[in-house]
């Protein structure tokens, strides 16, 4: 270069070559994680509610709406965490319902 000073960068033309490259700013999100619950033939309604409650801080009529959605269709989405919430949730989940002795399940999925 002769006496100018080079300006070149992501937002500004290169004053020696008519090449332009663009340098796209990735910025990478954590991947978040779904949490669902299962639909079984005995833990009761109630509980299923009340867990939903609990660990997911719904309102009564948001978990009751919830447990009917996987009463009829066999699972739901709970809500979206990242990986070490999703995590935390559904070891409670699973703890809490073995100790009542229920076979209520929950798991989580990568979200696409
Ligand atoms: N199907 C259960 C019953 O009839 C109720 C239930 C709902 C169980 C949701 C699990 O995730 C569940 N008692």
């Amino acid at each position: 270069m002769t006496g100018s000073r080079d300006r070149s960068g992501p937002d500004q033309p290169n004053d020696d070559s008519s090449i332009l490259t663009k340098t796209k700013p990735k910025t990478q999100r954590p991947p978040l994680y779904k949490v669902l619950i299962l639909n079984d033939d005995y833990t009761p309604m109630e509980f299923v509610v009340h867990v939903l409650e609990r660990f997911f801080g719904l309102t009564h009529a948001q978990a009751f709406e919830i447990m009917l959605t996987v009463h009829k269709k066999g699972l739901a989405v709970v809500g979206v965490f990242s990986h070490e919430v999703a995590e935390t949730k559904v070891a409670q989940v699973m703890d809490f319902a073995r100790r009542h002795q229920h076979p209520l399940q929950c798991t989580m999925e990568k979200e696409e």
